[in-house]
């Protein structure tokens, strides 16, 4: 852990060091005055420009050094730089400092560098307006499970960026503010009094520069949502469990044998609150296969789901889901259908399905490149859900905070596969978000994880690592 050397803050900063330093950027015309649109979208009469100064080595060593005396709340044992202009700061700081950095790309936020999760990473950025720019480098770190809790600025405008990061937990430290750095700038005849005062009027009239949101579904916890979901207990199991576990995690048991998938079971078991087979792909089957993972649910507490995604008429569904080889609702806590035949499919997987206390998704989105569900489609999943939500407990959704037009209720839960810890696909149109996206920015609850997991070298591993982003993940939306 790193903490800064001269542990100064902005008031007691050497008031010499700090003229100075506004005079070189003054000087290296980095201080620019006429009109300018800003990033947030307004019209500024001034405008700063600190990527001139990687033509300025010793400007830019001083302000590394500078910001290096700004005291983070807590300590920290990486940096992130702002791209793009404060990259070099945050090099030349990470080099001085001897603290390791690293690099969120512009265009994908992705994260470069080596980090593990709960590390703490000081963010260092060259100037703040609204904050908008720190909070969108601060997301993806907070969505890989590193902790951000301060940024050190060079200068604050002092419109509302600290405020704004402040609510997103984040503490601003900055070397000066604007009003300091025009004072200056007037005492030396580098700007006229008439310019000053336009600029200290324009910033008496943006104080408040709003971060452009996102929009979110309105998040309430698991534990709330718990209480919600009365009408259906396994729909108020599977949130409990979560709850308890601290895991949105649901693992996608894609094996080939019943064997394989019983190992898995037991090796991902701790980190998950449910556990997603698709019983028809087990060329081992046997009749006691559900005993055998029922026995592993129970050890380590996870629902199992069968992802059938019935699509027949009642009749038929309500044969298959309860008969026939597999006798599904004999051991899966929670099946899925396709809406496709209409409501009577519920109708049909409740009839034996309710009497044995299971619960129903219904699959309103799929992950798949060009699928045929979406709008109206979706919004009938809605429909048919709370015309049943005795039996029906949720969906399987890819993107339910864009359902503004038909939003499900909080008692309805969310999973989503489709989950990668990088964005891309398969060569058969599977897509796939990061978990900080999906629960973030998609509004869903639950991550389903299949190859990410049970392709890597070690699944238990790699699923403690799914379940921290996505809980992390899930508290970030709760904030
Ligand atoms: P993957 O290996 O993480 O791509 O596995 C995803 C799992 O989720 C896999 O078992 C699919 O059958 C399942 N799935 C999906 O990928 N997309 C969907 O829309 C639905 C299910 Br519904």
């Amino acid at each position: 852990m790193h903490r800064p050397l001269l542990p100064k803050d902005q008031a007691t900063m050497d008031a010499g060091a700090k003229e100075a330093l506004i005079l070189d950027l003054h000087a290296v015309e980095a201080v620019k005055l006429g009109s300018f649109v800003l990033k947030s979208g307004i019209t500024s009469p001034i405008y700063l420009d600190l990527r001139v100064l990687v033509s300025h080595p010793r400007l830019l060593a001083s302000v590394a050094s500078l910001l290096r005396t700004l005291p983070p709340t807590r300590p920290y044992d990486l940096l992130c730089g702002v791209p793009y202009t404060a990259l070099p700061f945050a090099a030349v700081l990470s080099v001085a400092a001897s603290v390791p950095m690293l690099l969120s790309r512009y265009d994908d936020k992705s994260i470069e560098g080596t980090f593990t999760a709960g590390q703490a990473v000081l963010i260092v950025e060259d100037l703040v307006t609204s904050g908008a720019s720190v909070l969108e480098t601060v997301g993806p770190l907070r969505g890989e499970g590193l902790v951000v809790a301060d940024a050190v600025v060079v200068i604050d405008r002092e419109q509302g960026g600290r405020e704004n990061l402040a609510a997103s937990g984040v503490t601003l430290h900055s070397l000066m503010t604007l009003t300091e750095m025009l004072a200056v700038l007037l005492r030396h005849g580098k700007v006229s009094e008439e310019k000053a005062g336009e600029v200290s009027r324009f910033l008496d009239a943006n104080r408040k520069v709003a971060v452009p949101v996102k929009p979110k579904v309105a998040r309430k916890s698991f534990a709330e949502r718990a209480g919600l979901a009365i009408i259906n207990p396994m729909g108020r199991k599977l949130f409990e469990t979560m709850e308890a576990k601290q895991s949105n995690l649901c693992v996608a048991a894609d094996v080939g044998t019943a064997k394989e998938l019983l190992q898995l079971a037991d090796k991902v078991g701790p980190e998950i609150c449910m556990l997603k087979t698709h019983v028809d792909i087990l060329s081992d089957f046997t009749p006691d296969f559900g005993v055998k993972l029922r026995m592993i649910a129970e050890k380590h507490s996870f629902l199992i789901f069968e992802d059938r995604k019935f699509a027949d008429i009642g009749n038929t569904v309500t044969m298959q889901s309860d008969g026939g080889i597999f006798r599904i609702l004999d051991w899966a806590d929670i099946v899925n259908a396709h809406i496709v035949p209409g409501p009577g499919i519920v109708d049909g997987l409740k009839l034996k399905g309710l009497p044995k206390g299971r619960g129903l998704l219904l699959v309103a989105e799929m992950s798949s490149a060009g699928n045929l569900a979406y709008g109206e489609y979706t919004a009938a999943a809605v429909k048919i859900a709370e015309q049943h939500s005795d039996f029906v407990i949720g969906f399987i959704s890819v993107n339910p905070a864009s359902w503004s037009a038909a939003p499900s209720s909080p008692a309805f839960i969310h999973a989503t596969p489709g989950v990668q810890m990088a964005s891309g696909g398969d060569a058969f149109g599977q897509q796939y978000n990061t978990p900080y996206s999906v629960i973030n920015d998609r509004g869903s609850d639950i991550i389903i994880v299949g190859r990410g997991i049970i392709k890597a070298s070690n699944p238990a591993e790699t699923a403690r690592e799914y379940r921290i982003q996505g809980w992390q993940a899930y508290q970030c939306s709760l904030s």
